[in-house]
């Protein structure tokens, strides 16, 4: 686990390098808007008032919430919900509420800590740590090649920072291999969307959950891991029928017309179960089919034979006959049907199919750019969505790829690099480059804003193989993290609310995020960090133009130019923070109708592909498909039950790093870990709500309070992910096509305890 003696200091510390880490903490960048006494605080004692606001996005999940923020003096002392921006219109889930709250705490990262010979942490100052990281993972490229050292970046830091992070790992240091949490996340829906509409493009407005005759929300659970946006379904005025398919009766699935309780990864057969019953009734467009889409033939033989027929679908569903064609009829009926999906799809051994066949049944039925319609994934992180886009981890900037010469050749051009720093070969896959920690052919490893060590499937492995690491950084807000107990380096890491830049949101819209408050310590930007880095590694030259985040903003524009994506039209953060947000695509002509118009006008909320042309070379969009696969490790004699995981409360945020720091939230969700199981399963173990209970899998076990409920369903068991332990049970297996893991579901079995259940 120690850090061997500290390296030799090579490089003498030069003037660049010195002011790199001199630009610790910029000055506060929100404009300061004078409106004493705005949203009633006019009666709070003169020392509390607020002298000025300014607006920002939340930074937890991906609805993109705007926030008000209340400053004195420049500095933050409150918030509130934006009312008047687009996307939540004067609402917020308590997360948002809590978002300053959870900056203040004793664990924050406040200086580097560098592990000493006797294996302890110690503080250290940034240009110890600066040389630390430079001298040690150039030594192990120097000794085992540029494919020994890889990156682990995330869906949670701004655009700019994400771009920054990728260039600067791979063509300034070197790096071949790179990933980040987003393939736990969104790599299934990414693509999805690739295969079948050429672009990574999903193409909905929140306007879209208004003007629907009928939503279908697949493996989705709105109300508690996208809340504003139900508040948006609530707005409906359309008396629109909402169907849910999951198998637990959820917050979303009891407030549904109808809830099919399908079996766990049961999806696939259910979705083709529908495209044959809509074919065979003939309720499909069969003018948008032929004219905008390609493969229909073959999607309709393969959907028409028996297997898929309604009788044995419904069966291999656990539904009934008349639930399929309630559903297919619901479909057929509704003027304008959206289709939703979220990790219910995502997280699945066959995820990208699943995805696709939710696609198809858009494409079928022409339900796919007119309001109220879509093929829909939403997604999950506040900037998942940037990290899609311009991360450098799974693809090059803006949907290019590392295979193809003449990507890599455009995007040196645009960023001013010799071609031969940019890899021309894909990365390993986020599991991928664990197996490769495990065989040693990957020795150092830089972690930045993700908790591996909590969040991967079979979490026990994952530590494990972590611990074998030479050389782990860990880029982190906090120091308590699980990964950061395995780091030899942790670098101290401002968070939201901390700097400056963009996320975009499950609508492609650009939210700007201003700098409201002070990072504690020596803690800095993650883009003050690749910053000095640069420096430090010695490769400062090639990313002079990078000094501010606005300035790599104007470097997206550029790379965004002429593809689907394309941001040309915005010119700078002020036109994002005056017109509340723009969504991406916006060239120059979009940008100047985005001015002249009014806050309701439709422009302001667009989706995509109006005029049926899909980003396809032949405009068409694929219907592709394949054969349903069976669970790997179905529930057995041995192992009756099959668990699921996912979130578990509207406060709760993933491995709790954050919303566990808030009072506030602390009441609002349950301090230990518990587990939903069905009356009926209940009985055969002797439990009762609250007694605590034993939930094994064939890799691990974890005590959990027993929580008895009905909207389980029989057979099933429900964890919520935000408890460490959660994945120690998980079965590590992967979306062929996505490589995302298949989170939810595996085989388990349960037993009385005495233990107190985990935290
Ligand atoms: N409060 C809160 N909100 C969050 C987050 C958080 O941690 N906390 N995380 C954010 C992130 S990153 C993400 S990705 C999203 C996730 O948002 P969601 O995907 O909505 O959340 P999950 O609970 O992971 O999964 C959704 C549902 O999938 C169901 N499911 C399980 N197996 C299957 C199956 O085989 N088929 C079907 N059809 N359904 C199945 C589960 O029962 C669950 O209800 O939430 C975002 N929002
Ligand atoms: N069993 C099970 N496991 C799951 C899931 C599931 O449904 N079931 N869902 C999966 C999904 S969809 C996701 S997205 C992942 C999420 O998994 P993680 O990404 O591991 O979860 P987070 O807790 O969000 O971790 C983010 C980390 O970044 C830090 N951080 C926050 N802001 C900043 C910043 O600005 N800079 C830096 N440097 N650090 C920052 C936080 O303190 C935290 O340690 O979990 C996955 N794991
Ligand atoms: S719904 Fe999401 S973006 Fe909105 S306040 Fe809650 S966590 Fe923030
Ligand atoms: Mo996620």
């Amino acid at each position: 686990m120690s850090l061997d003696a500290a390296p030799p200091i090579s490089r003498p510390l030069t003037q660049r390098m010195a002011d790199a880490v001199r630009t610790f903490d910029g000055p506060l960048t929100h404009e300061l808007v004078l409106t004493p006494g705005k949203f009633g605080l006019g009666r709070l004692p003169a020392t509390l008032q607020p002298t000025s606001v300014t607006q920002t996005v939340c930074g937890f999940c991906s609805t993109g919430c705007g926030l008000t923020v209340h400053l004195r003096d420049g500095e933050a002392v409150g918030l509130s919900p934006a009312t008047d921006y687009p996307v939540n219109l004067g609402m917020a889930c308590p997360k948002g509420w809590e978002a300053l709250t959870v900056l203040q705490s004793d664990d924050r990262a406040t200086t580097p800590l560098l592990r000493d010979a006797a294996g302890k942490l110690q503080p250290t100052d940034w240009d110890t740590a600066l040389r630390t990281f430079c001298e040690r993972f150039q030594n192990l490229q120097a000794k085992h090649g540029p494919e020994s050292v890889a990156f682990l970046s995330t869906g949670q830091i701004p655009t700019e920072e994400m771009l920054f992070l990728g260039a600067l790992a791979k063509f300034g240091m070197g790096f071949v291999h790179g990933d980040s949490n987003t393939r736990q996340c969104m790599a299934t829906a990414a693509t999805a969307y690739k295969q079948s509409l050429g672009f990574d493009a999903p193409p909905f407005t929140y306007a879209d959950f208004e003007q629907s005759d009928v939503l279908v929300f697949v493996g989705a659970n709105p109300c508690v891991a996208h809340p504003i946006m139900w508040e948006r379904v609530l707005r409906n005025k359309r008396s629109p029928k909402i169907i849910v398919v999951d198998p637990r009766r959820t917050e979303t699935a009891a407030c549904a017309t109808q809830h099919l309780a399908i079996q766990p990864k049961s999806d696939l057969t259910l979705l083709y179960a529908v495209a044959h019953l809509l074919i065979q009734s003939g309720w499909i467009d069969a003018e948008f089919v032929a004219a905008h889409t390609s493969g229909f033939d073959e999607f309709a033989a393969h959907v028409g034979r028996p297997q898929f027929a309604p009788e044995t679908a419904a069966a291999a569903c656990g539904l009934t006959i008349s639930e399929l064609e309630e559903l297919a009829a619901t479909i057929h009926q509704g003027e304008r049907v959206s289709f939703w999906w979220t990790m219910g799809v995502n997280q699945s051994y066959e995820g990208v199919r699943a995805a696709q066949a939710i696609i198809n049944l858009a494409l079928i039925t022409g339900n796919i750019g007119r309001p109220g319609t879509g093929a829909n994934s939403i997604t999950g992180q506040c900037n998942a969505m940037g990290s899609r886009m311009f991360s450098c981890t799974a693809s090059l900037p803006c949907g290019r790829e590392y295979t193809k010469e003449a990507d890599r050749r455009e995007t040196a051009d645009l960023l001013g690099l010799d071609v031969n720093r940019i890899p021309a070969a894909n990365s390993l896959c986020y599991d991928e480059i664990l197996d490769a920690v495990r065989d040693g052919r990957i020795r150092g490893l830089w972690i930045i804003a993700t908790n591996t060590a909590h969040s991967w499937i079979n979490s026990a492995e994952a530590r494990e193989v972590l611990a074998k690491l030479e050389f782990l950084v860990v880029q982190d807000m906090y120091v308590s993290t699980e990964t950061a107990a395995a780091a030899h380096l942790i670098l101290p890491a401002a968070g939201w609310g901390e700097k400056e830049g963009t996320f975009i949101n499950s609508e492609r819209r650009f939210g700007l995020l201003k700098k409201v408050a002070r990072a504690p310590g020596q803690a800095l930007a993650d883009f003050a960090i690749f910053r000095a880095l640069a420096e430090y590694w010695g490769c400062g030259e090639t990313f002079a133009e990078w000094t501010s985040p606005e300035a790599v903003f104007q470097i997206m524009k550029r790379l965004s130019a002429g593809r689907t994506n394309d941001i040309t039209g915005i010119a700078d953060y002020a036109v994002l923070d005056r017109l509340d947000g723009i969504q991406w695509p916006c060239d120059a002509a979009t940008a100047a109708a985005l001015e002249q118009s009014q806050r309701a006008d439709e422009i302001r909320e667009r989706r995509l592909f109006a005029d049926g042309r899909f980003a396809h070379a032949d405009g068409r969009a694929k219907l592709l498909f394949d054969e349903p696969r069976p669970m790997p490790e179905r529930p057995c004699g041995e192992y009756p039950l099959v668990l699921l995981t996912g979130r578990g409360s509207v406060s709760q945020w993933h491995t709790q790093t954050r919303t566990s720091k808030s009072a506030v939230l602390r009441k609002l969700y349950p301090g230990r870990c518990y587990v939903e199981i069905h009356p009926a399963d209940a009985v055969v173990i002797g439990v009762t709500t609250g007694d605590a209970v034993v939930v094994e899998s064939r890799r691990g076990a974890l005590t959990a309070a027993a929580f008895i409920t009905s909207a389980v369903g029989r057979g099933r068991v429900f964890l919520p992910m935000h408890y460490a332990a959660v994945n120690r049970l998980t079965l590590p297996h992967f979306d062929p096509y996505s490589r995302q893991p298949s989170y939810k579901d595996c085989a388990v079995r349960l037993r009385r305890s005495k233990e107190q259940p985990e935290t």
